[in-house]
């Protein structure tokens, strides 16, 4: 169970990261990386496609980092692990929201050669968010190294302002530039720090911190499971739905209401005991309660 500490609340506010050796068992990890080969080559368990799939065998080149986004609709071992309550209850308390929902998780993998992801900040993509805001828990499923592609945050970016979206998110080049070019642009050396971890362990990070992460010169893969939570009293933004990210979830905002439905974007958690309550019965492959 993920309880954060005050120091710990202090050193994310601080720094807008915070890295956790551990916020599963490693067992659960185990079986979260065990879906992933199946998931890239089309087997969905629950036979609902994820919002994106981002590389497919064959198609895409074998040294690109693998990435699946909702990979909780289509496979209940990765919801186990990425609508965990306790992350909700975590990302709630760090953004000091009333309660925390989903608005998309990543299954990421990167095998050994596998090229970098720019660094980026996740806000510039939500443009269509009220309030525009995310936070983000970052679980590893296999102990990770510096040398190993493992994701990198930038100490204290948090506060450095808002900067557009990335130019190239997949197999940059220079994958810190954009990164660089932000601080430079304040006046501020940036400090890197890579999330090295035993599988199990990972970090949380605030929605305008920059981070990335390089290739994978390991000789293992890579793989982390994100859940990216914004407010349980989050809106849509009507007029900026197809901005950044709006343009795969805006199709979940009703015509006539600016309202998230939980079925879309799961509510973990809130002060008020609001856990959306089908997500329990989902995870356990209970058949679902029509009303
Ligand atoms: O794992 C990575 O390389 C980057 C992940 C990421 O962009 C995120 O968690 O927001």
């Amino acid at each position: 169970m993920i309880d954060l500490s005050s120091s710990q609340l202090e050193s994310f506010e601080r720094d807008g990261f915070l890295i956790v050796p551990r916020l599963i068992d490693p067992a659960e990890a185990d079986r979260a990386a065990a879906r992933y080969e199946g998931l890239f080559r089309g087997e969905f368990e629950t036979g609902i496609e994820p919002d994106e799939w981002n590389w497919r065998e064959g198609r895409d080149p074998p040294d690109r980092t693998r990435q699946i986004c909702n990979g909780w609709k289509a496979d209940r071992a990765i919801a186990g692990v990425g609508l965990r309550e306790d992350i909700g209850r975590a990302c709630a308390l760090l953004a000091g929201w009333p309660g925390a929902r989903v608005q998309v998780d990543n299954v990421l993998w990167k095998p050994p050669g596998a090229k970098s992801l720019g660094f980026h900040q996740d806000c510039s993509y939500l443009e269509w968010l009220n309030p525009r805001e995310m936070l983000s828990c970052w679980i590893a499923l296999d102990d990770t190294t510096a040398e190993g592609g493992t994701m990198e945050l930038a100490r204290g970016s948090h506060r450095w302002g808002d900067f557009p979206m990335a130019e190239q998110f997949h197999a940059p080049e220079d994958y810190r530039k954009g990164m660089r070019e932000a601080a430079a642009a304040i006046g501020v050396e940036p400090e890197i720090v890579p999330v090295v971890v035993p599988k199990g362990g990972g970090s949380f990070h605030h929605g305008w911190t920059w981070h990335g992460s390089g290739p994978n010169r390991g000789d293992r893969p890579r793989r982390a499971l994100v859940t990216h939570c914004i407010s349980s009293a989050a809106r849509f933004v009507p007029g900026r739905i197809g901005q950044g990210t709006g343009r795969w979830y805006g199709k979940y905002m009703r015509h006539d209401s600016d309202v998230m439905d939980d079925n879309y974007f799961p509510i973990l958690w809130t002060k008020d005991s609001g856990r959306s309550a089908w997500i329990d019965a989902y995870v356990r492959r209970e058949p679902a309660t029509i009303r």
